[in-house]
């Protein structure tokens, strides 16, 4: 019996060396079915599997670790090791995110695509290690609408007054101020401030009307498009920098596949969102004065949150590559 014993504890710990296994603690605000979540399950899934559970992906999801800017900083001290975060709140952490939130920069997902996978989205991502962050690449929520609960907005004159929730970024605050609106910094996520009228509206990609159901709270929503927003899929910079070169490898191509998987679905379900959103009675304002949005926000490039030399050489660049 005891020489059962003692060989059943040798296999256990054989095969615990075998597996060696490390947990990976990636943190979204986001619940399941949400954009960021889809990026996060999938790379789960495909590091797993690569790794041959050498890797255990555990998901913090719907903010139960914290709001964007708190996982941010958490990844940055290493107590959590991954994140898929929104575009907006890195503007706090490094200045020249700002740039791929511009408004009106990208005309459609080829642009993006092509600007984001090249050189000047590599610019953003490395520039992130002096934050302490391992930019890895950029998964999407989408292009962003504005919905609220007053009247159809269809010129930047409409806008006058609104009270708009905006991500925690000076820029999308600036963006609003600038169309007229009042904007109120609010972490995600905002059901409730929407229900009790708090807001009167916010600014966000389609799958958001309908994974959060805001269709239920918000009556009016005008296709502005205003900006693209990207995730940003992060590591520690810490942790990342301790990994085998194998495993580096291994981590990053597993988010580019989740990312590039992610984006295709986000792009596939969009035009059954519409659909859906207006048969549950939103009422759409389709084709806005998106050139009178434009012009209302143009000079922002020459404002001063634009003005620090890095950021300003780079937003130059970005708008030369889109035109
Ligand atoms: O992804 O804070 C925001 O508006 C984000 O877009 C939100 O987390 C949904």
């Amino acid at each position: 019996m005891k020489k059962i014993i003692f060989v059943i504890f040798v296999l256990l710990v054989m095969s615990g060396t075998a597996l060696a296994l490390e947990t990976i603690k990636l943190g979204v605000v986001t619940k399941p079915g949400s954009a960021q979540n889809i990026v996060a399950d999938k790379f789960k899934a495909l590091v797993e599997e690569r790794s041959a559970n050498a890797f255990n992906v555990k998901i913090f999801h719907s903010a139960s670790i914290g709001n964007e800017t708190e996982i941010l900083q958490q990844i940055q001290m290493g107590t959590i090791q991954m994140g898929v975060i929104t575009g907006g709140p890195f503007d706090t952490f490094d200045p020249l995110v700002r740039v791929i939130n511009y408004p009106f920069l990208f005309e459609n997902y080829d642009q993006a695509d092509e600007i984001l996978d090249g050189p000047l989205g590599n610019e953003i991502l490395e520039s992130l290690e002096t934050s302490g962050l391992k930019g890895l690449c950029f998964s999407e929520n989408g292009f962003r609408n504005l919905t609220n609960n007053k009247h159809a907005v269809r010129v930047p004159a409409d806008v006058k007054g609104l009270k708009i929730r905006v991500m925690s970024s000076p820029l999308h605050k600036t963006i609003w101020q600038t169309l007229g609106a009042n904007p109120t910094p609010m972490p995600w996520p905002i059901y409730t401030e929407l229900e009790q009228g708090v807001i009167d509206g916010q600014e966000n990609p389609l799958w958001v009307m309908e994974v959060y159901k805001f269709y239920e709270i918000q009556k009016y929503m005008t296709l502005t498009r205003h900006v693209y927003s990207p995730h940003i899929d992060v590591a520690s910079l810490k942790w990342f920098n301790k990994l085998s070169p194998e495993n580096k490898i291994l981590i990053k191509t597993a988010m580019k596949d989740a990312a590039r998987f992610q984006r295709k679905d986000n792009r596939d379900k969009d035009a059954g969102r519409l659909a859906l959103l207006k048969e549950k009675g939103m009422q759409i304002v389709e084709t806005p004065d998106i050139g009178a949005f434009r012009e209302r926000v143009a000079g922002l490039k020459d404002m001063k949150l634009y003005q620090d030399a890095k950021v300003h050489v780079l937003l130059m660049k970005m708008l030369d590559a889109v035109k």
